[in-house]
């Protein structure tokens, strides 16, 4: 039992959440490790959307609604923690939601689509493929789904996969807390936020950005620039965390 009134709460509940989710076998047991890293990044934030992340979230929203076909790409963690804001994201895009796991099961990938469908998503299922040019099973998926996309979010990713997209000519979105993260340098674009605190963010923007914000916000498009701010919002908390 975790009382409501312990000072990381959510952060405990969070954690219980995943664990249960792991044993159900939705996350995989690294999927904890991965949710740690997250949490020490999201402490150097200072737990909050920071004034770039937003600038990435409405660059995301413009993307996102803007593209021939968006797809959402879902692994065992994001589904577990944000399934209905997952939904809800497709709904304001339009975009096809696909899971793609790094330690693939079809027994995960069933149960990942389960949640996904009770919360309200419609997802892009039926056989994969092995597609993606990874020696890892993240190169399956689907012909009409992930490798004909031309935007990609691939929110909690890790290793290869966002640079080999690219390379593809896709526009890669990434959501990663770890602005340091091979993800995160070769994404077109890197959200460095809480999954469940940007996905909101980027839905809400979907419908309210105007055709002069949308056109600055592609315009003005730096990733390095959006890192670079992510790492100064970090270091300016460590350097005054005693204060
Ligand atoms: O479900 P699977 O089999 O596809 O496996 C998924 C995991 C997450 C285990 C796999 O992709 C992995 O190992 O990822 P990494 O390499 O640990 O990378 C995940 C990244 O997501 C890390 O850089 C974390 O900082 C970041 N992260 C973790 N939790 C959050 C997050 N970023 C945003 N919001 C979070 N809640």
């Amino acid at each position: 039992m975790i009382p409501p009134d312990h000072p990381r709460y959510r952060s405990l509940v969070t954690r219980k959440h995943l664990a249960a989710c792991v044993r159900t076998g939705i996350v995989s047991p690294e999927g904890l490790t991965a949710h740690g890293r997250g949490e020490a990044f999201d402490y150097f934030l200072g737990e909050r959307t920071t004034e770039s992340a937003l600038v990435a979230e409405r660059t995301a929203a413009t993307l996102l609604s803007g593209a021939r076909n968006p797809v959402i790409s879902v692994n065992g963690n994001t589904a577990a923690l944000a399934a209905r804001e997952i939904a809800g994201l497709q709904k304001a895009c339009g975009a096809k939601v696909e899971v793609n796991l790094f330690h693939r099961t079809e027994e995960r990938v069933n149960l990942i689509e389960d949640l996904l469908r009770n919360a309200g998503a419609e997802v892009f299922s039926g056989p994969a493929e092995r597609l993606l040019p990874l020696s890892h099973d993240r190169a399956w998926c689907r012909r009409e789904g992930m490798f004909s996309a031309d935007v990609i979010l691939v929110p909690l990713e890790d290793g290869d996969r966002c640079e080999a997209l690219v390379n593809m000519g896709k526009t890669v979105i990434a959501l990663d807390l770890n602005p340091l993260s091979r993800t995160a340098r070769t994404a077109t674009l890197t959200i460095v936020d809480e999954l469940t605190r940007a996905l909101p963010n980027i839905t809400g923007a979907c419908g309210n950005l105007t055709d002069a914000e949308r056109t600055e916000l592609l315009a003005s498009l730096d990733n390095n620039y959006l890192l670079s701010e992510a790492i100064r919002e970090m270091t300016m908390r460590l350097a005054h965390a005693l204060d």
